[in-house]
């Protein structure tokens, strides 16, 4: 069956070949055409009391795989045929099993945790395009039509860290659509009077925005709410910077930087600098009218999550710059050049690197303010504002839902912050402001649970931790996340918390990450209900399989053939030889 799509004119093939394998073929084969159906009509001489056996061989390809899609659905349909269904499950049992070798994660005790990782990691996987440069990783796959298969930033904070840290080929692939969406980015910031890329809030497969204005209706009137997640949430450009930092400090394939992610850097800096405004009063550069990662409060000013990402963005970039200006000079000119960086550009980079204004945690508090003014506002629990809901499916957030004129936040926003900078702020800061944020967060987005996990488990909360990964780990399972908001279909697979839960375990129990020095370090804190976690990933092109147990802590490096690495355990740093193990005590 061909079909081809509206949008795009994207070519779908869908093979069938049918045999049966225990007699005679059918006596009449006839494809039926019905209202929204085909149908493949086979009519058998059966026994009374008999039964019959088929195997089924289907092959899809569509223009997106190849040039031909017709000729590669025969050629595949042949050789499968050929194969027969033994062999091809043999030969699908080997590829998943290679999937699980790099991407294995064991809990040891827990059997509905090790499911439930198991059941996320398997979505995650399936969910993401691993074959080609030319997709993202869909907020719900391909689970359903909600958010189109296109990416948000989901794809680089919450999918991508397990593929950095497993198989980083595929991360690497991923990054590099976002390489090849820049036109699409830089369309959209020129569009918006800006320069640099500003890449799409929903991205589809050119990197076009493809994120509606009007997104909800207001239920209680019908009419339509005009939301500025496209136009105004600009943390997706520093957060596509972030993970090309995080895939090549992890990673340390400078090939990649060169040819892909000081592009992308230079690009989304240069967005950050024509969006900024200078205060001359206060000396500093400010980001205002946004939305941070808490979608209910809009039109926002200094949020400190967004501010946060802009900074560490600019330094990278500078350090990228400076990377290759010693290692790569020539493709550093002809970015310069493609891209028109002047030396004024430049210079405000570095200015703006240091005087960008990032919100700082009050001394006597330790709170960080979230955005400007926010801790003025009035100050009430999710549960308590439910109360104030005319309609159960109305919208909470801006401009007049409920949530609006509070401080009930939508998900983690400030304490997202602090999963993908562990460096950047004490325990005793994260903790405080973890206090702070977490009753005041009505997880009005599945992406938010996993984000109280890792970092509840960073701050001595094991079990409150083992809760949110609970709540994470089963959004699709027992549906607890809305299928509908202000009248528009949200639901499927939510692809972020699949990923998310890899990282709760990794990144949160185990404590993994590499630091800025390049050093793997782990700090286990895990639940009581665990005796340990085993998992395999790879760094520096190291594979290593790591074990935290209750005494302490084993790392083996998989093959002698294998480039040392600096582990640290705690205050314990040692080289793992290739093919060598070492343990930690605590
Ligand atoms: O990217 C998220 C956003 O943070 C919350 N609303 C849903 C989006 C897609 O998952």
């Amino acid at each position: 069956m061909r079909t081809v799509t509206g949008g795009r004119g994207t070519e779908v093939l869908v093979s069938q070949r049918i045999a049966r394998t225990d007699g005679p073929p059918p006596v009449s084969s006839e494809i039926v055409t019905a209202e929204k159906r085909v149908l493949r009509v086979l009519e058998f001489e059966v026994a009374a009391g008999t039964e019959i056996a088929f195997e089924l061989y289907n092959v899809i390809y569509t223009s997106n795989d190849v040039a031909d899609p017709h000729a590669a659905c025969v050629a595949d349909l042949q050789e499968s045929a050929g194969k027969g269904y033994a062999r091809l499950w043999t030969e699908h049992t080997r590829v998943w099993d290679g999937i699980w070798d790099r991407s294995r994660v064991e809990i040891d005790g827990d059997e509905l945790a090790q499911t439930l990782i198991r059941y996320n990691i398997y979505h995650n996987v399936i969910a993401t395009p691993a074959h080609t440069e030319h997709l993202p990783i869909g907020a719900r796959g391909l689970s359903c039509q909600a958010y189109q298969g296109a990416a948000f930033w989901d794809q680089e904070i919450f999918n991508l860290p397990m593929f950095v840290y497993t198989r980083p080929d595929v991360a690497r692939r991923i990054l590099i659509y976002r390489y090849k969406t820049l036109d699409g980015a830089r369309r959209k910031a020129r569009r918006l009077g800006y320069y640099g890329a500003f890449y799409a809030w929903v991205s589809g497969d050119d990197g076009r925005e493809i994120c509606p204005s009007y997104f909800f209706i207001d239920v209680l009137t019908g009419r339509r709410i005009h939301n500025h997640f496209n136009d105004w949430q600009i943390h997706i450009s520093p957060d596509v910077g972030y993970a090309v930092w995080h895939y090549y400090r992890v990673t340390g394939d400078t090939a990649f930087l060169r040819d892909y992610g000081a592009e992308i850097l230079l690009e989304v800096s240069r967005f950050l600098v024509s969006h900024a405004y200078f205060k001359k009063d206060k000396d500093r550069y400010e980001f205002v009218r946004l939305l941070g990662p808490d979608e209910y409060h809009e039109n926002v000013d200094n949020n400190f999550f967004t501010a946060y990402q802009a900074k560490y963005v600019l330094e990278r970039t500078l350090e990228s710059y400076d990377l290759l200006k010693e290692q790569a000079p020539e493709r550093l000119s002809e970015i310069i050049q493609r891209i028109g960086l002047t030396e004024q550009t430049l210079a405000l980079m570095h200015e703006m690197a240091e005087k960008v204004y990032v919100p700082h945690p009050d001394p006597e508090t330790l709170l960080i303010e979230q955005f400007d003014g926010y801790f003025d506002m009035e100050d009430i629990t999710p549960e308590r504002l439910a109360e104030r809901l005319l309609d159960s499916s109305e919208y909470w957030g801006w401009p007049n839902g409920i949530a609006t004129e509070t401080q009930v936040t939508k998900q983690a926003d400030v304490v997202q912050q602090f999963m993908l900078h562990p460096e950047s702020h004490s325990t005793a800061v994260m903790q405080a402001n973890w206090d702070y944020y977490e009753p005041r967060t009505q997880h009005g987005s599945s992406l938010s649970p996993s984000v109280y996990a890792v970092v509840a488990a960073w701050i001595g909360y094991p079990q409150r931790a083992y809760d949110y990964f609970l709540r994470s780990a089963t959004v699709d399972l027992f549906n607890t996340n809305k299928a509908v908001s202000g009248g528009t279909f949200i639901g499927g697979i939510h692809t972020a918390a699949c990923g998310a839960a890899w990282q709760i375990v990794v990144h949160g129990f185990l404590g993994m990450r590499v630091d800025p020095a390049g050093e793997l370090t782990l700090d286990p804190h895990l639940p009581e209900q665990w005796n340990g976690v085993r998992c395999t990933v790879t760094v520096a092109g190291t594979q290593l399989e790591v074990y935290a147990g209750p005494e302490g802590v084993t790392v083996g490096s998989l093959d002698s053939g294998q480039s040392p690495v600096t582990v640290r355990v705690r205050d314990e740093a040692r080289q793992v030889a290739g093919g060598a193990t070492e343990q930690f005590s605590y």
